[in-house]
């Protein structure tokens, strides 16, 4: 009797583990979140909406203040499930085992979200970095960027849709960081912004604060190609 109410506490105590695991994994597991916080509604300097569909989100480029806390309105008018996503290309590449497990465990069908079941499972994606919605749905996201330009976007996590180029991209106004020509403003570095094109990450080029090139860099350091 006495091992077994013990090994009900255990199980317990690993299911509450599980959970508050869960909820933090969306924004930088466990860790405070690099790209800004959660932000406070008589901050809010703006209003943005951002419809969402298959597979897009309008507008796919958001310029901010550094500091500013804005209130995202986002509203999905497509037919599937779309998810508005603060974040990271890293975040977002460690969320796809836990984004395949909800829509195999039919957590997410294709148009439908089974709250009840994500509750039961402890994944419950009602992170102040994102909103997760039916068709027809909408949602505010208020977020309070950092005070300096850091990589910051914004991602559908349902399977597939950010592989299909659901993904937009946050600018910090005035960064010396030439992201926002390029579409990109994905940082790996202080001083440096990486480059990349493609869903598959792949960096091609990168600038550079102390040359003020842009280009592709050799291993030494030497400028392979660029302006
Ligand atoms: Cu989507």
């Amino acid at each position: 009797m006495q091992s077994k109410t013990k090994l009900l506490t255990t199980v317990a105590a690993g299911f509450l583990a599980m959970t508050s695991t869960a909820a933090l994994a969306d924004i930088g597991h466990g860790a405070a979140p690099t790209f800004g916080t959660p932000g406070e509604e008589h901050h809010v300097s703006r209003t943005i909406e951002v419809p969402m569909g298959e597979m897009y989100f309008d507008p796919a480029t958001i310029t901010v203040e550094p500091g500013e806390t804005i209130r995202f309105v986002i509203i999905n008018e497509g037919d599937a499930v779309h998810e508005f996503n603060l974040g990271t290309e890293a975040d977002w590449v460690s969320h796809v085992n836990e984004m395949d497990r909800m829509t195999e465990e039919g957590m997410i069908t294709y148009d439908q979200i089974n709250h009840a079941k994500m509750r039961e499972m402890g994944m419950m994606h009602s992170d102040p970095n994102s909103a997760l919605l039916e068709p027809g749905e909408r949602a505010a996201v208020i977020w309070r960027f950092p005070d300096e330009a850091t990589e910051v976007g914004y991602a559908c996590n349902v399977p597939g849709h950010r592989e299909a180029g659901m993904v937009g991209n946050i600018v910090f106004k005035d960064d010396p960081c030439p992201s926002g020509r390029t579409g990109c403003g994905h940082r790996s570095e202080p001083g440096r912004c990486v480059h990349r094109r493609g869903s598959r990450g792949q960096q091609l080029r990168l600038y550079r604060h102390d040359t003020g090139i842009c280009g592709r860099y050799r291993r030494d350091g030497g400028l392979a190609d660029g302006r």
